[in-house]
């Protein structure tokens, strides 16, 4: 796993951790550093950072003790939707208002060859791990959307794994479909982290375990757990789709949908924390604030 962390407090710094117990800071200044360097070395960024903590001594702390910087700064995070069963039955109640005799345009694009994709985040608007995510002020009803996210390179290759936090307002989207960029995006509508875990490390994407807790007042109220498993599409076909005709830059993230959605009365509230765990990943954790917090 990659991570990007404040040495010092104040200097960016990357780092490679092995295992939940050893973090070795790497020369590399940023992720796409590695997978440059690599490219330019014909090998690939599991063998750069081999060589680089071979004989180097680990740091004293542990990554959760870091103050942890989002893994990279994508210049562009976009999202998949509807890609798992889950998703599309939960947009089909906030479209509906739960009648189900009815065939909607979410199960459509559930069966469709096209995939929905849409653009969900830039880099300003995207936080780490513990960063605040905050509310939007004109929704009521709004969750978070845990999903694994794609690290591509320009030319689409999956260069890693992280995990995405795409912020939704139920009731924007429900109210009228055109409406879903008011429903995606806004200032601190998006996290990603705590790390990048090397795709040439992953043996099957198709086995990651999802989980997402909600705590209010120190209290979980709310967890679900997934697997990529259920996912109705496949990566590589996510990331055709995400370059027709499209031009995408290196470290570029591709949310893949959510699997997981809170029980349909349940909303975020100023105070909540939130934490999207993926097997092999981490922990990505945010508060919650509401805009008015902000100001
Ligand atoms: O159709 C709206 C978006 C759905 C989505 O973001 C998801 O399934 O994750
Ligand atoms: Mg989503």
């Amino acid at each position: 796993r990659i991570i990007r962390f404040l040495l010092g407090d104040s200097v960016p710094a990357l780092a490679a951790v092995p295992d939940d117990s050893r973090v070795y800071v790497l020369p590399q200044r940023d992720f796409l550093d590695l997978v440059r360097e690599a490219d330019q070395r014909g090998t690939t960024p599991l063998a750069v950072v081999q060589e680089a903590i071979t004989g180097s001594q680990p740091i004293p702390q542990r990554m959760e003790e870091l103050p942890l910087l989002a893994p990279l700064e994508a210049p562009e995070v976009w999202a998949c939707g509807v890609t798992y069963e889950r998703s599309r039955d939960a947009r089909n109640y906030e479209a509906t208002g739960g009648k189900l005799d009815v065939t909607t345009f979410y199960d459509k694009v559930y069966e469709a060859e096209r995939p929905e994709i849409f653009f969900k985040s830039t880099a300003a608007r995207t936080v780490g791990p513990n960063r605040e995510l905050y509310l939007r002020s004109d929704s009521n009803w709004q969750i978070p959307e845990p999903e694994l996210g794609l690290v591509l390179a320009s030319d689409g290759r999956i260069l890693g794994y992280t995990v995405g936090n795409d912020m939704s307002c139920r009731d924007i989207e429900g109210e009228n479909p055109l409406y879903l960029p008011q429903a995606k995006m806004w200032r601190g509508s998006c996290s990603i982290g705590p790390a990048i875990r090397l795709a040439e490390t992953v043996e099957d994407p198709y086995a990651f375990q999802i989980t997402c807790r909600i705590s209010r007042n120190g209290t979980k109220v709310v967890e679900g757990t997934a697997s990529t498993g259920q996912l109705k599409r496949r990566f590589d076909d996510l990331v055709a789709y995400l370059l027709r005709d499209n031009q995408i830059f290196d470290g570029t993230v591709l949310l893949t949908g959510t699997c997981i959605v809170p029980p349909d009365e349940f909303t975020l509230a100023d105070g909540d924390r939130i934490e999207i765990e993926i097997s092999g990943i981490g922990v990505l954790a945010n508060p919650v604030k509401s805009q008015a917090a902000k100001s």
